[in-house]
């Protein structure tokens, strides 16, 4: 840890507040790292920054988690396996961070309430970390404040860090580009989806569990396995070297549990040694710095005064045919960039 130096006079709490963040997180200080994932996630400009140095300090830590993303339908049962698959962790003596993103919660904040509450027992664990992250309008709730927040809880030196995120289509891919291994949710039943939406998601998973395979679910379960089974046949393989596996599991008896945990941590060991982790991260961070950019590129844009105080004539010009909207965006451009009349 590097000297911390209290800055010339008194400057505002704030402030100098950095240091102290992160030297927090990496001393396991859950209040701290809440901190940090709270500035991560602001809009506001200075607390931007402020994330931004955290970041910097955090990911200098080099600290690699296994990153698991569950995902699913509304009420497939992702919240409350994630607690019975906690507990496995926990048993197994690691840590956990869970980030459970919650796109219902614009609407309403209890829903987050809610998902807190079925991870009742996990949140009162002290090997666990729990937090509950509104989508900010991001699809399925992923977005870049979701990786960043990733690398705060690898720097907080949690061993496995699970995502919680509504399967919309979308937003699987989106997860994809920041977790190790996704877990895709179905319920019991539900083998017809696989002509329709499902199949794209049942590319990028990496095993599948049928949720609810209790009392009177049981039979309907054992089909929806080999139908899931089958068409995991027939798509291309993810992985060289392993299968795809479809589990049986329930929260209420424990069935699966272990096995999907051991399932995971098979397939985390291997891309360990091949290299594959290695290269993933590299990947993960390539694409953070993509997305990024891309947004930064888009709100500078956006915020230009010379891009607001001609956007109106031009986007009169190309509602009206005078001006293509090829030739507007590139107009646009010119001037924000300078080298365009501002008329
Ligand atoms: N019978 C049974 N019900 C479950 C199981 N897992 C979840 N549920 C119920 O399914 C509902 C939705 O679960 P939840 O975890 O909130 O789903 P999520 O929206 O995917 O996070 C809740 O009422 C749970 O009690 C299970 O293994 N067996
Ligand atoms: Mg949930």
């Amino acid at each position: 840890m590097s000297a911390h130096q209290e800055p010339a006079g008194r400057k505002k709490w704030r402030d100098g507040d950095v240091d102290a963040v992160v030297r927090g997180i990496m001393e396991g200080d859950r209040q701290m790292l809440s901190r940090a994932i709270t500035l991560v996630e602001s809009q506001k400009a200075e607390h931007e920054e402020r994330a931004h140095a955290i970041l910097d300090r955090c990911l200098a830590t080099k600290h690699s988690a296994i990153r698991i993303g569950i995902t699913g339908s509304p009420g497939a049962g992702k919240s409350t396996l994630i607690e019975a698959l906690g507990e496995e962790i926990i048993s197994r003596g690691l840590t956990l961070a869970v980030l459970a993103i919650d796109p219902s919660s614009r609407q309403s904040r209890g829903s987050i309430l809610g998902d807190k509450a079925r991870m009742e027992k996990l949140a009162a664990r002290k090997e666990a970390y729990i937090r509950p992250t509104a989508s900010s309008g991001y699809l399925g709730g992923t977005s870049p404040k979701t990786h960043e927040t990733i690398l705060l809880c690898e720097a907080a030196g949690y061993d496995v860090i699970l995502v919680e995120t509504v399967g919309v289509g979308q937003s699987e891919v989106v997860v994809d580009t920041m977790v190790d291994f996704i877990l895709l949710l179905m319920l019991p039943g539900s083998g017809d989806e696989l002509q329709g939406i499902k199949r794209g998601i049942m590319e990028i998973a990496d095993a599948i569990a049928i949720t609810k395979s209790d009392g009177q679910q049981s039979g309907i379960s054992t089909i929806s396995k080999a139908e899931f089974e089958a068409a995991l046949h027939i798509l291309p393989a993810k992985h060289p070297n392993r299968k795809r596996k479809v589990f049986l599991t329930s929260a209420i008896t424990g069935l699966g549990i272990s096995e999907v945990w051991q399932d995971i941590a098979a397939g985390f060991e291997e891309m360990r040694k091949n290299g594959t982790l290695e290269e993933r991260r590299r990947e993960q961070l390539n694409h953070l710095l993509n997305t990024v950019l891309e947004e930064m590129l888009k709100k500078e844009f956006y915020s230009h005064p010379r891009v607001a105080e001609a956007k109106p004539a031009i986007e009169e010009q190309v509602l009206s045919s005078a001006l293509s909207p090829f030739s507007g965006a590139k107009k646009l451009i010119e001037i924000f960039l300078g080298s365009g009349l501002v008329f």
